[in-house]
């Protein structure tokens, strides 16, 4: 079992000042209580990074609790209206950013010469990349699932990428299903292996998250496969006790 195991709360386009700061508090003091072995990283929206960031620093650096953003830019500063640099992001405190994500995939065109941009661009910045792949439901009824993670793969990580892999089948976001088990570890194999022959290093360190309507329910199923890295939570990390949930069964 990797350790930690990373549970990352990606709150997407949700929460105003108060709910944000009510949610982070909330999950800042119940991680008090979790193991050792288990990592939190939020990943509020932008407007709301420097306010988590504060609580995150309150709880004290004991606690399993770290901060991660959903974007950043492919260059570290210029006349790019609207964007937020991965430089900017490291500057207040945030370790971890999402990356590809199918959501940024589909309504803004992200392609994988793209995100492996944003990748070079985030590690240049000292941030770990949390890089996002996932077939659709198209791909995998034409049994396209094989070809599709590896093209991502290949196009998206850096030759020596040492960040996260979050497999996210893009059917499954958002729609309360989540693959069976048994498929599940199969995809995880494949991906470790897509991870072993894209990579030009011989010591591999990317843990590899599953995404996808993680729920508390689910979650002690998904985490009995000894090989996950963790998981990648959307809706489930907006109420603080069952993100919470979610996180007592990595361990
Ligand atoms: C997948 C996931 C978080 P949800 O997008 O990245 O969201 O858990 O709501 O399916």
């Amino acid at each position: 079992i990797p350790s930690p195991r990373l549970v990352v709360g990606n709150w997407k386009m949700h929460g105003l000042r108060e709910q944000s700061t009510r949610l982070a508090r909330a999950v800042a003091e119940g991680a008090q209580a979790l193991p050792d072995d288990v990592r939190l990283v939020l990943c509020p929206p932008f407007t709301q990074l420097a306010s988590v960031h504060g609580i995150i620093n309150a709880a004290g650096p004991a606690a399993p609790l770290c901060l991660g953003a959903q974007d950043c830019h492919t260059t570290s500063s210029g006349p790019h209206t609207g964007d937020i640099s991965a430089d900017m992001l490291s500057d207040l405190g945030v370790q971890y950013v999402i990356l590809g994500h199918s959501e940024r995939r589909q309504a803004h065109g992200e392609t994988d010469a793209l995100i492996r941009r944003k990748v070079e661009a985030a590690e240049a910045a000292g941030l770990i990349p949390v890089v996002c792949i996932g077939e659709t439901m198209e791909e995998r009824l034409e049994g396209r699932t094989t070809t599709v993670l590896a093209t991502q793969v290949e196009g998206s990580l850096t030759d020596d990428f040492s960040g996260v892999l979050a497999y996210e089948p893009v059917w499954a976001i958002g729609s309360g299903s989540v693959p069976p088990i048994d498929e599940l570890e199969r995809t995880l194999s494949l991906l470790h292996g897509l991870l072993q022959s894209r990579l030009k290093m011989d010591d591999i360190h990317v843990p590899i998250l599953y995404g996808g309507s993680v729920t508390p329910a689910q979650a002690p199923t998904i985490f009995s496969i000894g090989s996950l890295g963790g998981v990648l939570v959307g809706s489930a990390s907006l109420e603080a006790k069952s993100f919470l949930r979610i996180a007592e069964s990595a361990s």
